[in-house]
């Protein structure tokens, strides 16, 4: 039975970005269960009926269910160890994994005032000191993983794995609100921008049409 990704609009739906890139990346087919956020009790209930947290990204793998994103991923790098979505190594593997979880569990000033919004012009926006502090400390930790992998390859450990799919959508936040980075995290995220699932997402998110007016705002 084919996997199915529950996700929500891919405009904006951060957390839904990250399990399904480290699927597509891979080439691992899925079947895509598009639920449009914030439009009502009958939406909601479709998340419910798939996931009782209410919230997506869910996985449905036959009769598992797998809810919110680093744990999707942590299921699929499990159940298709050949996307060797954690590195080999135990120390980098550790290191990807506490990279991942800070982003999962922090970040909260960025995220609230620079929500992603794939199709919002281009445009700086005043940030608080928080949202700055959040922005330098993604910005260490890249450059702390391509200072000691880049010999790897291109992304954070090396090939694309669970970590680039839990920043993917920081990439865009960066984009979209104007960030000034240094060089070697714009060679990141240009490297995240070439990646054909991330420009996949990107492309689908652009043509969606439906707007969510309090993601509207900045
Ligand atoms: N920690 C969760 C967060 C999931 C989450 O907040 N999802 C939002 C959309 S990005 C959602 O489902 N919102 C719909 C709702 O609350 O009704 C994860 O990592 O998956």
């Amino acid at each position: 039975m084919a996997l199915k990704l529950v996700i929500g609009n891919k405009n904006y739906s951060s957390w839904s970005m990250r399990p399904w890139l480290a699927l597509r990346a891979n080439n691992i087919a899925f079947d895509e269960v598009f639920i449009p956020l914030y439009t009502g009790a009958a939406d909601k209930a479709r998340i419910l009926d798939f996931t009782h947290s209410g919230k997506v990204p869910a996985l449905i793998d036959g009769d598992i269910t797998i809810w919110d994103s680093l744990s999707i991923i942590e299921y699929v790098a499990e159940r298709f160890p050949e996307t060797r979505l954690w590195p080999e190594d135990r120390a980098r593997r550790a290191h990807a994994r506490s990279i991942s979880a800070e982003m999962h569990s922090g970040f909260a000033a960025l995220r609230n005032e620079c929500g992603m919004n794939l199709h919002r012009p281009i445009r700086t926006i005043a940030l608080s000191a928080d949202a700055q502090a959040n922005i330098a400390r993604i910005q260490q930790i890249w450059i702390e993983c391509r200072e000691r992998f880049a010999k790897l390859g291109p992304f954070l450990f090396g090939a694309f794995g669970g970590a680039d799919a839990m920043f993917a959508p920081v990439v865009h936040r960066f984009r979209t609100y104007a960030i000034p980075v240094a060089p070697e995290a714009q060679g990141y995220m240009d490297t995240m921008l070439s990646l054909p699932a991330f420009q996949e997402w990107t492309r689908a998110g652009l043509a969606e049409t439906l707007l969510i007016d309090r993601f509207e705002t900045a």
